[in-house]
């Protein structure tokens, strides 16, 4: 594992990239380009704040910490190499388990101004319990006027394997009953809360309850309308795109959200391969799944 001199002695770029210990008790890049700044923990490569000017883009649980063996809530949560339950064992991990994971940098940048940062997790031996197959997620992270991920994946080893996996992300809004999502109108979503009901979607997503859906097709280009905001989510490597607000009762459930009402706060995006959108790769192939994040509407 590196340590935090290693880091800062090999990997930080003046004004764009630097390593710290963070508050949340691990440690973190701090990226920075203009007034855009992101955060980003070692551990799961997760993304944990998006400061475009002066606004916090994205929602983090008041109550998460680093190094307590739980996955960071909030933020961009990296699942992989599944996503939602395990493939064929309920008992293992929802969405993989490289979040809980202290991945490498590989890679810092800046071009322009333009701030980036690479980070890698391999699986090992003591993996193949868990999903018997070689394979390294790499992740990178560019901070410009747009905040872009890409995770790409290998499979190392000798035969194919399934792969699913999500950039969870946290979306940070005024009041979910403002909220609205376009681009998805006339795509089929699987309903995680009607038994995987297959439906049609009539037209622009607002929140009233409880959403949990996979929406399957070509979801390149998403609008999240948030008031008098608009961000911009465009993707590639993806056909299939995860709405989610987890209401009442599942942040009661979840105890880990750090208030009653926090689920008005937040709503999750995600640029993911799942549902039926599952990736196969043979032996030394790859697979790429990106998303950029634009700011649209007033900062
Ligand atoms: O992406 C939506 C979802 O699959 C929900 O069903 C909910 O479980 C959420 O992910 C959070 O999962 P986590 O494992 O982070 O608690």
């Amino acid at each position: 594992m590196q340590s935090l001199d290693q880091l800062k002695s090999r990997f930080a770029r003046d004004g764009a990239v630097a390593f710290d210990m963070s508050p949340l008790g691990g440690i973190v890049a701090r990226l920075a380009c203009g007034q855009h700044n992101a955060v980003v923990a070692l551990q799961g490569a997760q993304v944990l704040s998006w400061r475009h000017g002066t606004r916090e883009m994205l929602w983090l649980s008041p109550v998460s910490r680093l190094g307590t063996g739980k996955a960071v809530r909030g933020g961009i949560p990296v699942c992989w190499p599944w996503f939602g339950p395990h493939p064929n064992d309920a008992a293992k991990p929802a969405h993989g388990f490289v979040r809980t994971r202290i991945w490498g940098v590989s890679s810092t940048g800046t071009t322009n101004g333009v701030a980036s940062l690479t980070l890698a997790c391999s699986t090992t031996p003591d993996d193949r319990s868990l999903w018997p197959h070689a394979a390294e997620a790499e992740l990178t992270v560019t901070l410009g006027e747009t905040l872009a991920l890409r995770l790409t994946t290998r499979n190392t080893g000798t035969g194919a394997f399934d792969l699913s996996q999500a950039l969870h992300t946290y979306f940070r809004v005024g009041d979910i009953g403002d909220v609205a999502i376009d681009g998805l109108a006339g795509r089929t979503y699987i309903d995680k809360l009607a038994d995987g009901a297959r439906i049609v979607e009539p037209g622009r997503i607002t929140f009233g309850a409880e959403v949990d859906r996979i929406y399957l097709g070509d979801i390149s280009d998403i609008a999240l309308e948030d008031g008098a905001r608009r961000l911009r989510i465009a993707s590639t490597g993806s056909r299939s795109a995860v709405v989610w607000n987890p209401w009442i009762e599942k942040t009661e459930r979840l105890g880990d959200m750090g208030a009653s009402n926090a689920f008005r706060r937040m709503v999750c995006i995600e640029t993911a391969n799942a549902g039926d959108d599952i990736v196969t790769l043979a032996s030394g192939q790859q697979t790429a799944l990106a998303v950029t994040y634009k700011v649209d509407g007033p900062g």
